[in-house]
């Protein structure tokens, strides 16, 4: 083992614990530190044992078991435990060296973290870390943003335990790892990449309603479709699961059917959801997605309103093949929507926070490695790679043709599925986001008229210049005072 350290890591929980061993296993000298020292020494003795990892017992004897710039990797829960050890560690830092948080904080934290350590000539990095257990030991997605200057001595260490992306020869040596851009933006690629996961989530569990309900499918049955559906442009890592879970039994029946249908959530969803209202975009499948969670959970208000509230019996009559392609249209379609929304929600936010990203490299960085991994990620890169500026990812020629020859059976699966009285939140708003954004004008002249009608809003007219706003006198009873104008 080297004398000195290349890097600590603090917290020795499920991430901690496996991204020490992916580090060792890469090479790397590491100082394993935890709040309870004896996790480390249990570490020690187990899973860490034979292995170039060093343990600390004290702050002081973490800091000087590392070589200089010093690299520390927090991986405690987010929120104030991160403050409360920053605050501890400071006192034995010195210029230059690199605190790195690598738990899921919020973005905002990171951006006031980089810009407070910054003011103390130390570099901080906000790395959101995806893939769970055994992304963090055989390679997660990671996605660091921060202080610029801490990249060139954090990227080998990153690089190196990432998930890799084979290259044009087929070997696996492009890093699902690069940086995302300054301050909190690695944290908010993070956040976005958890939305989207609920979103996936939620679209393929609308599928598989459509099948348990309005196509009387067993979950064998259903299982099939997936994994017929992971041979596509859907292959995933979620569609696989999903097709493992529908085939797992316990005691012959199917334990998916066993399960109680109230989804629990950790906040991230939501957050991704409240940032898009703070930044005024449509971030509508995202958002449905977070509250049919949310709806899921109110188990025992729907086990009253089903006896109460009666809708139509579901009944299919037709062809079931086809039905079933055109739901595989449907989560395809709905999936481009999800991602061109994510993605225009990260473009407004580097507007907002002057961040220089680049949007294919971080579809790259979800390529393997994390939740959302799939072959889709690959059409988004070359999305980006023709065109940098891409205002959303639904005008891009692929996914437009895509879109296109999705679209009919999209509609036909809405249809059925709101004629039979069965629940696509995330599918159905999707499709109104699409038929809302290719279509040119909006009924918004009306919305205007009423807001200037009842609070003298103003609008701007057709036949005027943008920017010319103008009050009516509706009823003839009000002023001519109008209110001032502001943007969401
Ligand atoms: P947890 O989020 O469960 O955190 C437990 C660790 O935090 C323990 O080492 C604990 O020390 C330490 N800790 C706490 Br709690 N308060 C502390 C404080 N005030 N000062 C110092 N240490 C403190 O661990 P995890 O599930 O491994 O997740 C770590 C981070 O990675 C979190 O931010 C999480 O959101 C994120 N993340 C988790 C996953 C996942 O799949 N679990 C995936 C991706 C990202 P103790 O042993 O002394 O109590």
């Amino acid at each position: 083992m080297k004398a000195q350290s290349d890097i600590a890591v603090v917290g020795l929980a499920v991430m901690g614990e496996n991204l020490i061993l992916n580090m060792a296993s890469k090479g790397f000298t590491v100082t394993a530190y935890n709040r309870s020292y004896h996790k480390v020494e249990i570490f020690l003795a187990g899973r860490a044992k034979d292995q170039s990892i060093r343990g600390a017992d004290s702050i002081e004897s973490l800091v000087a078991s590392l070589e200089r710039p010093r690299k520390i990797m927090l991986m405690v829960k987010s929120g104030q435990p991160v403050d409360d050890f920053i605050e501890q560690l400071l006192p034995h830092l010195e210029q230059g060296d690199i605190v790195i948080d690598g738990g899921n904080s919020q973005f905002e934290d990171s951006n006031r973290r980089t810009k407070a350590l910054a003011e103390k000539g130390i570099l901080y990095v906000g790395a959101g870390v995806s893939g769970g257990e055994e992304g963090a030991l055989k390679g997660p997605s990671i996605m660091p943003g921060g202080n610029p200057e801490a990249w060139p001595h954090v990227k080998p260490i990153f690089q190196a335990i990432s998930a890799k992306v084979k290259d044009e020869n087929g070997e696996l040596t492009v890093p699902c790892c690069d940086w995302v851009g300054e301050a909190g933006a690695g944290h908010f690629v993070k956040m976005v990449h958890n939305g989207i996961e609920y979103g996936d989530m939620q679209i393929i569990c609308e599928g598989y309603l459509v099948m348990r309900d309005l196509l009387g499918m067993s979950a064998d049955e259903c299982q099939t479709v997936f994994a017929q559906w992971n041979q596509t442009e859907l292959s995933s890592y979620l569609i696989e699961i999903t097709a493992d879970i529908l085939g797992f039994k316990e005691d012959g029946e199917a334990l998916v059917e066993k399960i109680l249908d109230t989804a629990g959530q950790k906040g991230t969803g939501k957050w991704t959801g409240v940032t898009a209202l703070h930044l005024g975009v449509p971030l509508t499948l995202i958002g449905e997605a977070v509250f049919a969670r949310c709806l899921s959970a109110q188990k025992s208000q729907r086990v009253e309103a089903a006896k109460l509230i009666k809708g139509p019996a579901p009944s299919f009559s037709g062809d079931k093949q086809a039905f079933l392609n055109d739901l595989k249209h449907a989560l395809l379609a709905a999936k481009i929507v999800s991602y061109a929304q994510g993605f225009a929600l990260i473009q407004e936010a580097a507007k907002e926070y002057k961040w220089d990203l680049d949007y294919g490299s971080i579809a790259m960085m979800w390529r393997e490695g994390c939740i959302i991994r799939s072959v889709f990620l690959e059409n988004i890169k070359q999305a980006y790679d023709k065109h940098p500026e891409l205002d959303n990812l639904m005008l891009d020629d692929y996914f437009n043709d895509v879109l296109a020859s999705a679209q009919s059976g999209w509609r036909n699966v809405i249809a059925a599925a709101t004629v039979n009285g069965i629940a696509m939140p995330c599918i159905s708003s999707a499709l109104s986001y699409f038929d809302g954004y290719r279509t040119e004008n909006l009924p918004a002249n009306l919305l205007q008229a009423q807001r200037d009608y009842f609070g003298a809003h103003t609008y701007e007219r057709k036949d005027k210049p943008r920017g010319e706003f103008f009050h009516t006198n509706w009823t003839g009873r009000g002023g001519a005072t109008s209110s001032s104008t502001y943007d969401v």
